[in-house]
Protein backbone atom coordinates (compact mmCIF):
# COMPACT_ATOMS: atom_id res chain seq x y z
CA UNK A 1 0.00 0.00 0.00
CA UNK A 2 1.26 3.61 -0.74
CA UNK A 3 1.09 5.68 1.73
CA UNK A 4 2.16 9.43 1.18
CA UNK A 5 3.64 11.46 3.76
CA UNK A 6 7.59 12.24 3.13
CA UNK A 7 9.54 14.57 4.97
CA UNK A 8 6.75 15.05 8.00
CA UNK A 9 8.67 15.24 11.32
CA UNK A 10 6.77 12.55 13.27
CA UNK A 11 6.11 9.34 12.07
CA UNK A 12 1.77 9.16 11.21
CA UNK A 13 -0.35 7.02 13.43
CA UNK A 14 -2.16 4.50 11.30
CA UNK A 15 -3.30 2.39 14.32
CA UNK A 16 -7.24 2.97 15.57
CA UNK A 17 -5.99 1.90 18.99
CA UNK A 18 -3.65 4.29 19.16
CA UNK A 19 -5.94 7.24 18.40
CA UNK A 20 -5.84 9.30 21.52
CA UNK A 21 -9.51 10.48 23.45
CA UNK A 22 -10.52 14.30 22.09
CA UNK A 23 -13.14 16.35 22.50
CA UNK A 24 -15.16 17.97 19.70
CA UNK A 25 -16.35 21.74 19.93
CA UNK A 26 -19.77 21.97 19.76
CA UNK A 27 -21.25 23.13 16.44
CA UNK A 28 -24.32 24.29 18.63
CA UNK A 29 -22.76 26.03 21.35
CA UNK A 30 -21.10 29.78 20.60
CA UNK A 31 -18.30 31.16 21.94
CA UNK A 32 -19.39 32.96 25.04
CA UNK A 33 -21.26 29.29 25.60
CA UNK A 34 -24.86 30.00 24.20
CA UNK A 35 -26.85 27.51 23.03
CA UNK A 36 -28.15 27.24 19.64
CA UNK A 37 -31.93 26.10 19.34
CA UNK A 38 -32.94 26.78 15.81
CA UNK A 39 -32.08 27.77 12.03
CA UNK A 40 -32.55 31.24 12.96
CA UNK A 41 -29.90 31.49 15.34
CA UNK A 42 -27.57 29.55 13.54
CA UNK A 43 -27.76 31.74 10.72
CA UNK A 44 -27.74 35.07 12.89
CA UNK A 45 -25.48 33.81 15.02
CA UNK A 46 -23.18 30.95 15.25
CA UNK A 47 -22.63 30.09 11.59
CA UNK A 48 -21.26 33.82 11.09
CA UNK A 49 -18.88 33.30 14.22
CA UNK A 50 -17.81 29.86 12.60
CA UNK A 51 -17.43 31.28 9.17
CA UNK A 52 -14.74 34.09 10.87
CA UNK A 53 -12.91 31.37 13.28
CA UNK A 54 -12.25 29.03 10.13
CA UNK A 55 -11.15 32.66 8.40
CA UNK A 56 -9.04 34.12 10.95
CA UNK A 57 -7.69 30.42 12.06
CA UNK A 58 -7.28 28.68 9.42
CA UNK A 59 -7.45 29.50 5.51
CA UNK A 60 -7.03 33.51 6.13
CA UNK A 61 -9.51 35.99 4.88
CA UNK A 62 -10.10 37.12 1.05
CA UNK A 63 -11.03 40.13 -0.39
CA UNK A 64 -14.69 40.52 -2.07
CA UNK A 65 -15.66 40.40 -5.92
CA UNK A 66 -13.26 43.34 -7.57
CA UNK A 67 -15.47 46.16 -8.26
CA UNK A 68 -15.31 46.00 -12.58
CA UNK A 69 -14.59 42.19 -12.53
CA UNK A 70 -15.22 41.59 -16.52
CA UNK A 71 -14.99 38.51 -18.68
CA UNK A 72 -15.46 37.33 -22.51
CA UNK A 73 -16.24 34.21 -24.07
CA UNK A 74 -12.69 33.78 -26.44
CA UNK A 75 -13.99 30.02 -27.94
CA UNK A 76 -17.60 28.59 -28.58
CA UNK A 77 -17.95 25.19 -30.13
CA UNK A 78 -21.68 24.22 -30.58
CA UNK A 79 -20.91 20.85 -32.02
CA UNK A 80 -17.69 19.46 -29.60
CA UNK A 81 -17.53 16.07 -29.07
CA UNK A 82 -19.13 15.04 -32.08
CA UNK A 83 -22.18 17.09 -31.41
CA UNK A 84 -22.91 16.37 -28.20
CA UNK A 85 -21.74 19.03 -26.13
CA UNK A 86 -21.17 22.63 -26.34
CA UNK A 87 -17.75 23.71 -25.31
CA UNK A 88 -17.24 27.17 -24.16
CA UNK A 89 -13.88 28.59 -22.93
CA UNK A 90 -14.18 32.42 -20.88
CA UNK A 91 -11.94 34.38 -19.81
CA UNK A 92 -12.29 36.32 -16.48
CA UNK A 93 -10.16 39.14 -15.47
CA UNK A 94 -9.73 38.85 -11.94
CA UNK A 95 -8.55 41.84 -10.82
CA UNK A 96 -11.07 44.53 -12.49
CA UNK A 97 -8.75 45.40 -15.30
CA UNK A 98 -7.37 44.13 -18.97
CA UNK A 99 -4.28 43.02 -16.40
CA UNK A 100 -2.97 41.13 -14.09
CA UNK A 101 -4.17 37.11 -13.89
CA UNK A 102 -7.30 35.33 -15.29
CA UNK A 103 -9.28 32.48 -14.75
CA UNK A 104 -9.80 30.72 -18.22
CA UNK A 105 -13.12 28.87 -17.46
CA UNK A 106 -14.00 25.64 -19.64
CA UNK A 107 -17.50 24.40 -19.94
CA UNK A 108 -19.20 21.88 -21.55
CA UNK A 109 -22.62 21.78 -22.03
CA UNK A 110 -25.00 19.10 -22.92
CA UNK A 111 -26.81 20.02 -26.20
CA UNK A 112 -29.07 17.27 -25.68
CA UNK A 113 -31.78 19.10 -23.03
CA UNK A 114 -32.67 22.40 -24.26
CA UNK A 115 -32.55 25.55 -21.62
CA UNK A 116 -30.85 26.16 -18.56
CA UNK A 117 -28.92 22.55 -17.17
CA UNK A 118 -27.40 22.20 -13.15
CA UNK A 119 -23.42 22.34 -13.61
CA UNK A 120 -20.44 20.73 -12.15
CA UNK A 121 -17.76 23.21 -10.93
CA UNK A 122 -14.29 22.13 -9.59
CA UNK A 123 -10.98 22.98 -10.48
CA UNK A 124 -8.27 20.92 -12.13
CA UNK A 125 -4.65 20.57 -10.96
CA UNK A 126 -2.71 20.47 -14.06
CA UNK A 127 -4.65 22.21 -17.10
CA UNK A 128 -7.92 22.46 -18.38
CA UNK A 129 -6.18 20.31 -21.63
CA UNK A 130 -5.70 17.45 -19.12
CA UNK A 131 -9.55 17.18 -18.18
CA UNK A 132 -10.27 15.29 -22.18
CA UNK A 133 -8.77 15.06 -25.07
CA UNK A 134 -10.80 17.59 -27.30
CA UNK A 135 -8.20 19.12 -29.12
CA UNK A 136 -10.18 22.28 -29.23
CA UNK A 137 -8.86 22.95 -25.39
CA UNK A 138 -6.76 25.92 -25.51
CA UNK A 139 -3.13 24.68 -23.79
CA UNK A 140 -2.64 27.03 -20.73
CA UNK A 141 0.80 29.44 -21.07
CA UNK A 142 1.15 29.67 -17.34
CA UNK A 143 3.22 27.60 -14.59
CA UNK A 144 1.99 24.33 -14.19
CA UNK A 145 3.30 21.79 -11.86
CA UNK A 146 5.37 18.94 -13.63
CA UNK A 147 4.12 15.62 -14.41
CA UNK A 148 5.80 12.01 -14.23
CA UNK A 149 4.63 11.31 -18.15
CA UNK A 150 6.63 13.93 -19.04
CA UNK A 151 4.37 15.96 -20.49
CA UNK A 152 5.42 18.99 -19.27
CA UNK A 153 8.33 21.24 -20.09
CA UNK A 154 10.02 23.52 -17.86
CA UNK A 155 6.70 24.05 -15.92
CA UNK A 156 4.99 24.72 -19.37
CA UNK A 157 2.16 22.75 -20.66
CA UNK A 158 2.78 20.93 -24.20
CA UNK A 159 -0.11 19.22 -26.28
CA UNK A 160 1.01 16.24 -24.85
CA UNK A 161 -0.86 16.41 -21.72
CA UNK A 162 -4.15 16.42 -23.64
CA UNK A 163 -6.52 14.36 -21.98
CA UNK A 164 -3.93 13.09 -19.06
CA UNK A 165 -6.02 13.53 -15.96
CA UNK A 166 -9.01 12.33 -18.27
CA UNK A 167 -9.72 9.57 -16.07
CA UNK A 168 -10.74 12.24 -13.13
CA UNK A 169 -13.24 14.28 -15.15
CA UNK A 170 -16.69 11.69 -16.85
CA UNK A 171 -17.38 14.79 -19.21
CA UNK A 172 -19.66 12.18 -21.73
CA UNK A 173 -20.85 10.33 -18.54
CA UNK A 174 -21.97 14.29 -17.10
CA UNK A 175 -23.31 15.02 -20.22
CA UNK A 176 -25.79 11.93 -20.54
CA UNK A 177 -26.70 12.17 -17.46
CA UNK A 178 -28.08 16.15 -18.11
CA UNK A 179 -24.81 18.07 -16.21
CA UNK A 180 -22.15 20.28 -17.62
CA UNK A 181 -19.23 20.78 -16.02
CA UNK A 182 -17.15 23.86 -15.58
CA UNK A 183 -13.27 23.70 -15.12
CA UNK A 184 -10.77 25.94 -14.28
CA UNK A 185 -6.69 25.20 -13.72
CA UNK A 186 -6.14 25.78 -9.84
CA UNK A 187 -2.70 27.79 -10.79
CA UNK A 188 -4.29 30.10 -13.07
CA UNK A 189 -5.12 31.52 -8.90
CA UNK A 190 -2.24 30.56 -7.60
CA UNK A 191 0.77 28.02 -8.81
CA UNK A 192 0.48 25.42 -6.00
CA UNK A 193 4.36 25.74 -4.52
CA UNK A 194 5.08 27.84 -1.62
CA UNK A 195 6.05 31.08 -3.61
CA UNK A 196 3.44 30.61 -6.52
CA UNK A 197 1.81 33.48 -4.87
CA UNK A 198 3.59 36.01 -6.40
CA UNK A 199 2.47 34.41 -9.76
CA UNK A 200 -1.24 34.62 -8.69
CA UNK A 201 -4.31 36.97 -7.15
CA UNK A 202 -2.53 37.22 -3.90
CA UNK A 203 -0.06 39.11 -5.22
CA UNK A 204 -1.97 41.07 -8.52
CA UNK A 205 -5.23 42.09 -5.68
CA UNK A 206 -2.36 43.57 -2.87
CA UNK A 207 -1.08 46.86 -3.15
CA UNK A 208 2.33 45.97 -2.50
CA UNK A 209 2.47 43.04 -5.38
CA UNK A 210 5.48 41.25 -4.75
CA UNK A 211 6.45 42.58 -1.68
CA UNK A 212 3.31 41.92 0.48
CA UNK A 213 3.96 40.62 3.89
CA UNK A 214 1.10 38.81 4.74
CA UNK A 215 -0.93 39.30 7.95
CA UNK A 216 -1.39 36.09 9.89
CA UNK A 217 -4.77 35.73 8.99
CA UNK A 218 -4.16 36.85 5.40
CA UNK A 219 -5.80 34.58 2.64
CA UNK A 220 -3.67 31.58 2.07
CA UNK A 221 -3.53 29.48 -1.40
CA UNK A 222 -6.60 27.21 -0.51
CA UNK A 223 -8.33 30.71 -0.03
CA UNK A 224 -6.61 32.34 -3.07
CA UNK A 225 -8.64 28.81 -4.44
CA UNK A 226 -11.91 29.29 -3.28
CA UNK A 227 -12.17 32.59 -4.18
CA UNK A 228 -11.49 31.82 -7.82
CA UNK A 229 -14.35 29.13 -7.41
CA UNK A 230 -16.42 32.30 -6.69
CA UNK A 231 -15.60 34.06 -9.18
CA UNK A 232 -16.50 31.24 -11.59
CA UNK A 233 -19.67 31.41 -10.52
CA UNK A 234 -19.59 35.33 -11.01
CA UNK A 235 -19.88 34.18 -14.40
CA UNK A 236 -21.85 31.37 -14.30
CA UNK A 237 -24.96 33.24 -13.30
CA UNK A 238 -24.71 35.00 -16.15
CA UNK A 239 -24.45 32.01 -18.83
CA UNK A 240 -27.79 31.96 -20.43
CA UNK A 241 -27.40 27.76 -20.32
CA UNK A 242 -26.26 27.19 -16.97
CA UNK A 243 -28.79 27.44 -13.81
CA UNK A 244 -26.76 29.14 -11.62
CA UNK A 245 -29.53 27.92 -8.64
CA UNK A 246 -28.14 24.43 -9.35
CA UNK A 247 -24.28 24.51 -9.46
CA UNK A 248 -22.67 21.82 -7.52
CA UNK A 249 -18.80 22.15 -6.49
CA UNK A 250 -16.59 19.30 -6.36
CA UNK A 251 -12.91 18.98 -5.59
CA UNK A 252 -10.12 16.81 -4.94
CA UNK A 253 -7.55 16.21 -2.15
CA UNK A 254 -6.67 19.64 -1.73
CA UNK A 255 -8.76 21.04 -4.08
CA UNK A 256 -11.31 18.96 -1.84
CA UNK A 257 -10.63 20.93 1.08
CA UNK A 258 -10.93 24.24 -1.05
CA UNK A 259 -14.25 23.57 -2.46
CA UNK A 260 -15.62 22.57 1.15
CA UNK A 261 -14.14 26.17 2.00
CA UNK A 262 -15.33 27.80 -1.05
CA UNK A 263 -18.66 26.06 -0.78
CA UNK A 264 -18.70 27.21 3.34
CA UNK A 265 -17.80 31.04 1.93
CA UNK A 266 -20.23 30.99 -0.26
CA UNK A 267 -24.00 30.14 -0.56
CA UNK A 268 -24.56 30.38 -3.92
CA UNK A 269 -23.10 26.91 -4.70
CA UNK A 270 -25.83 24.56 -4.38
CA UNK A 271 -24.65 21.28 -3.19
CA UNK A 272 -20.27 20.55 -2.59
CA UNK A 273 -18.72 17.20 -3.14
CA UNK A 274 -15.03 16.83 -1.51
CA UNK A 275 -13.51 13.80 -2.34
CA UNK A 276 -10.73 12.55 -0.12
CA UNK A 277 -9.78 15.63 1.04
CA UNK A 278 -8.53 14.86 4.30
CA UNK A 279 -6.26 16.99 6.71
CA UNK A 280 -7.84 20.78 6.48
CA UNK A 281 -10.74 19.56 5.03
CA UNK A 282 -13.31 16.93 5.64
CA UNK A 283 -11.00 15.04 7.96
CA UNK A 284 -11.05 15.89 11.93
CA UNK A 285 -7.89 17.20 13.08
CA UNK A 286 -7.96 16.52 16.69
CA UNK A 287 -7.84 13.06 15.51
CA UNK A 288 -4.34 11.72 15.53
CA UNK A 289 -4.26 9.38 12.16
CA UNK A 290 -2.52 9.68 9.14
CA UNK A 291 -1.68 13.64 8.57
CA UNK A 292 -1.83 15.86 10.80
CA UNK A 293 -1.68 19.76 10.64
CA UNK A 294 2.30 20.20 11.48
CA UNK A 295 1.89 18.06 8.29
CA UNK A 296 0.15 20.31 6.25
CA UNK A 297 1.90 23.01 7.51
CA UNK A 298 5.78 22.12 7.09
CA UNK A 299 4.96 20.47 3.57
CA UNK A 300 2.58 23.26 2.32
CA UNK A 301 3.24 26.34 4.10
CA UNK A 302 1.32 28.37 1.64
CA UNK A 303 -1.85 26.76 1.91
CA UNK A 304 -3.45 27.85 5.06
CA UNK A 305 -3.25 31.36 7.03
CA UNK A 306 -0.44 32.09 9.30
CA UNK A 307 -2.05 31.70 12.56
CA UNK A 308 -2.92 27.95 11.50
CA UNK A 309 0.80 27.28 12.04
CA UNK A 310 0.13 28.03 15.64
CA UNK A 311 -1.54 24.63 15.78
CA UNK A 312 1.20 22.49 14.82
CA UNK A 313 1.02 19.37 17.18
CA UNK A 314 -1.60 21.26 19.30
CA UNK A 315 -5.01 20.82 17.54
CA UNK A 316 -6.80 20.39 20.41
CA UNK A 317 -6.37 24.23 20.99
CA UNK A 318 -8.06 25.00 17.72
CA UNK A 319 -11.32 26.69 17.95
CA UNK A 320 -12.86 25.09 14.64
CA UNK A 321 -12.93 21.33 13.39
CA UNK A 322 -13.84 20.20 10.18
CA UNK A 323 -17.43 18.66 11.58
CA UNK A 324 -17.99 22.38 12.00
CA UNK A 325 -16.71 23.22 8.31
CA UNK A 326 -19.22 20.50 6.53
CA UNK A 327 -21.64 21.95 8.80
CA UNK A 328 -21.28 25.58 6.81
CA UNK A 329 -22.70 24.03 4.23
CA UNK A 330 -26.17 23.56 5.82
CA UNK A 331 -29.22 23.31 4.95
CA UNK A 332 -27.46 22.64 1.30
CA UNK A 333 -26.70 19.02 0.46
CA UNK A 334 -22.73 18.21 0.83
CA UNK A 335 -21.45 14.79 -0.09
CA UNK A 336 -18.16 13.59 1.45
CA UNK A 337 -16.27 10.93 -0.14
CA UNK A 338 -13.19 8.65 1.32
CA UNK A 339 -11.10 5.55 -0.28
CA UNK A 340 -9.98 3.11 1.75
CA UNK A 341 -5.93 3.06 0.90
CA UNK A 342 -6.20 6.98 1.71
CA UNK A 343 -5.41 6.16 5.59
CA UNK A 344 -3.01 9.43 4.75
CA UNK A 345 -6.79 11.43 4.84
CA UNK A 346 -7.84 9.47 7.57
CA UNK A 347 -11.69 8.11 5.98
CA UNK A 348 -12.77 7.32 9.19
CA UNK A 349 -11.90 10.59 10.51
CA UNK A 350 -14.07 12.13 7.40
CA UNK A 351 -16.98 10.03 8.05
CA UNK A 352 -16.84 11.19 11.82
CA UNK A 353 -16.99 15.15 10.92
CA UNK A 354 -19.85 14.29 8.16
CA UNK A 355 -21.84 12.37 11.18
CA UNK A 356 -21.28 15.05 13.70
CA UNK A 357 -21.93 17.85 11.09
CA UNK A 358 -25.75 16.49 11.08
CA UNK A 359 -26.67 18.30 14.38
CA UNK A 360 -27.07 21.71 12.44
CA UNK A 361 -28.58 19.78 9.61
CA UNK A 362 -31.24 18.87 12.34
CA UNK A 363 -32.13 22.30 12.74
CA UNK A 364 -33.33 22.58 9.90
CA UNK A 365 -35.66 19.04 10.19
CA UNK A 366 -32.97 17.54 7.59
CA UNK A 367 -31.28 14.41 8.15
CA UNK A 368 -27.19 13.96 7.53
CA UNK A 369 -25.36 10.54 7.00
CA UNK A 370 -28.39 8.51 8.78
CA UNK A 371 -26.14 6.20 10.73
CA UNK A 372 -24.12 5.76 13.24
CA UNK A 373 -21.00 4.06 12.24
CA UNK A 374 -19.03 4.17 8.96
CA UNK A 375 -21.02 2.42 6.33
CA UNK A 376 -18.93 -0.80 4.35
CA UNK A 377 -17.06 -0.22 1.01
CA UNK A 378 -19.34 1.21 -1.82
CA UNK A 379 -22.16 1.47 0.29
CA UNK A 380 -23.17 5.12 0.29
CA UNK A 381 -25.37 6.71 2.41
CA UNK A 382 -27.21 9.96 3.68
CA UNK A 383 -29.73 12.20 2.62
CA UNK A 384 -28.44 15.87 2.70
CA UNK A 385 -24.64 14.46 4.03
CA UNK A 386 -23.55 12.21 1.66
CA UNK A 387 -20.73 9.35 2.66
CA UNK A 388 -19.01 6.94 1.39
CA UNK A 389 -16.14 5.05 1.01
CA UNK A 390 -14.96 2.74 -1.53
CA UNK A 391 -11.34 0.65 -2.54
CA UNK A 392 -8.82 1.90 -3.64
CA UNK A 393 -6.18 4.80 -3.51
CA UNK A 394 -6.58 8.18 -3.43
CA UNK A 395 -7.60 8.83 -6.89
CA UNK A 396 -10.78 10.75 -8.23
CA UNK A 397 -12.68 7.55 -10.08
CA UNK A 398 -15.96 6.84 -12.15
CA UNK A 399 -17.22 4.99 -9.40
CA UNK A 400 -16.83 8.15 -7.01
CA UNK A 401 -18.56 10.44 -9.68
CA UNK A 402 -21.71 7.86 -10.53
CA UNK A 403 -22.37 8.27 -6.95
CA UNK A 404 -22.37 12.35 -6.78
CA UNK A 405 -24.31 12.46 -9.79
CA UNK A 406 -26.74 10.28 -8.02
CA UNK A 407 -26.90 12.64 -4.53
CA UNK A 408 -26.91 15.73 -7.32
CA UNK A 409 -29.81 13.57 -9.40
CA UNK A 410 -31.54 13.44 -5.58
CA UNK A 411 -31.21 17.47 -5.15
CA UNK A 412 -30.69 19.38 -7.92
CA UNK A 413 -33.07 17.52 -10.28
CA UNK A 414 -36.25 18.48 -8.55
CA UNK A 415 -38.72 20.89 -10.43
C1 LIG B 1 -0.92 15.47 0.06
C2 LIG B 1 -1.42 16.27 1.22
C3 LIG B 1 -2.89 15.99 1.40
C4 LIG B 1 -3.64 16.14 0.11
C5 LIG B 1 -2.86 15.63 -1.09
C6 LIG B 1 -3.35 16.08 -2.44
O1 LIG B 1 0.44 15.48 -0.11
O2 LIG B 1 -0.69 15.89 2.35
O3 LIG B 1 -3.43 16.80 2.41
O4 LIG B 1 -4.01 17.46 -0.06
O5 LIG B 1 -1.53 16.01 -1.06
O6 LIG B 1 -3.81 17.20 -2.61
O7 LIG B 1 -3.19 15.29 -3.37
Amino acid sequence: MLLCGPGVAAEPNYDESRVPAYTLPDPLVCQDGTRVTNARMWERRRRPELLWLFEEQVYGRAPTRPPGMWWEVVSEDRQALNGRATRKEVTIWLRGDRGGPTLELLLYLPNGPRGRVPVFLGLNFMGNHTVHPDPGIRIPTKWVPADRAGTVVDHRATAAGRGSMASRWPVERLLERGYGLATAYCGDLEPDFPEGWKLGVRAALSPAGTNTVFAPEAWGAIAAWAWGLSRAMDYLETDPRVDARKVALIGHSRLGKTALWAGARDPRFALVVANESGEGGAALARRRFGERTADLNRRFPHWFCGNFKRYNDREDDLPVDAHQLIALMAPRPVYVGSAAEDLWADPRGEFLAAREAGVVYRLYGREGVGVETQPPLHQPVGQFIGYHIRAGRHELTAWDWEQYMNFADRHLRRP
